[in-house]
């Protein structure tokens, strides 16, 4: 089946089965390794948080994470695999404990705009020039403890500067309502893409989708696409999949919902994603129980869901479902989706 699509999971996506209960299930695997299978399980891009592509990133000097990002850079030009992102890991060092671009520290918030520029330097050096924001740490767990009206304004002020460090480059804003806050600043794209028309210069500010983030904030992903795509904003997109309002579970695509992820890929061939190279990336993890030995299960299979529901979308019957619409029979189109799914 000829299609645009184009594919693409991060490092952390072979993970260890580490939760917090209980410590890892499988051994880690060195980058090479991951980098190594990207291709042979049809894949394409590799996405980056900064320190996934230069480790230990706050220890070293400019001059060393330049060499380290060159070096990377080669290696992936070797292999044959794109860098689709880098993220700021704005969530992990002692310096954003009480938040990154909103902490009440300004030295706090001065370490997470020096480490974005950083990170914006290590996209450049990598061939992209899309940086992804999960603002995972912008957002109250004691609405007291913060001036949401502030954070607004810290959060314009920092996604400014990290626009005037470098003109070319463009911010996905990555939403999730919570987890690990209780409550997040941005929950959804309406939120993303209202706060990019408060900065210098909101062409280049736009939206990466979670399948999991829209669900955790009680949305339909397909809508969220739609909305998105309505302003020309969809820059990338982590599909996987949430069973309702709990922990973010970053499940196979499709393995809680298949008629959720069905709708998402009707979206995304509505609006014509991945035809201006926008990737299709797969933020899921292995299951915990998960052996060594099927690690890469979860990405080959949610690869496969998807080519699966292209292949669904694309056999739908537009035209009947338009005579069941026009009659407002709704009982018999849900019913022809469910027969489609099924195959019968
Ligand atoms: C967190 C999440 C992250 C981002 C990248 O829920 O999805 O992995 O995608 O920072
Ligand atoms: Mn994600």
């Amino acid at each position: 089946m000829k299609h645009p699509y184009k594919f693409c999971f991060g490092p952390w996506n072979i993970s260890e089965g580490q939760d917090p209960y209980g410590p890892p299930t499988r051994p880690a695997q060195s980058f090479d390794w991951k980098l190594g299978q990207l291709k042979k399980i049809g894949y394409d891009a590799m996405m980056f948080h900064d320190d996934d592509a230069v480790p230990n990133i706050d220890e070293k000097s400019d001059a060393q994470v330049r060499k380290e990002t060159r070096e990377l850079k080669q290696r992936l030009a070797d292999a044959g695999i794109a860098a689709e992102m880098v993220a700021p890991r704005l969530w992990f060092s002692p310096m954003t404990i009480d938040g990154a671009y909103t902490s009440n520290d300004p030295k706090c918030r001065r370490y997470a705009i020096d480490r974005s520029r950083r990170c914006i330097d290590i996209a450049r050096g990598l061939g992209t020039d899309l940086i992804v924001l999960w603002l995972a740490r912008e957002g109250s767990y004691l609405r007291e403890s913060k001036n949401a009206r502030k954070c607004v304004d810290l959060l314009v002020a920092a996604i400014d500067q990290m626009l005037a460090h470098d003109r070319k480059v463009r911010i996905a804003i990555e939403p999730k309502p919570n987890e690990p806050m209780d409550v997040a600043y941005l929950p959804t794209i309406g939120h993303a893409l209202a706060i990019a028309q408060l900065t210098r210069d909101p062409k280049r500010v736009g939206a990466l989708i979670e399948s999991a983030h829209a669900i955790l904030a009680g949305l339909d992903p397909a809508d969220e696409i739609d909305f998105a795509c309505a302003f020309g904003k969809l820059w990338s997109l982590h599909l996987n999949d949430q069973n309702g309002l709990k922990f973010d579970q970053d499940k196979p695509f499709g393995s809680a919902n298949l008629r959720t992820a069905f709708n998402q890929v009707r979206a995304l061939e509505r609006n014509g994603y991945g035809r201006k190279g926008e990737l299709v990336c797969f933020d899921v993890h292995p299951f915990r129980t998960t052996k060594v030995e099927h690690w890469l299960r979860h990405l080959d299979n949610s690869r496969r869901t998807f080519l699966a529901l292209l292949a669904k979308a694309r056999s739908f019957d537009e035209a009947k479902a338009k005579v069941l619409i026009a009659d407002r029979n709704y009982q018999d189109l849900d019913q022809m989706v469910l027969e489609h799914l099924m195959g019968i």
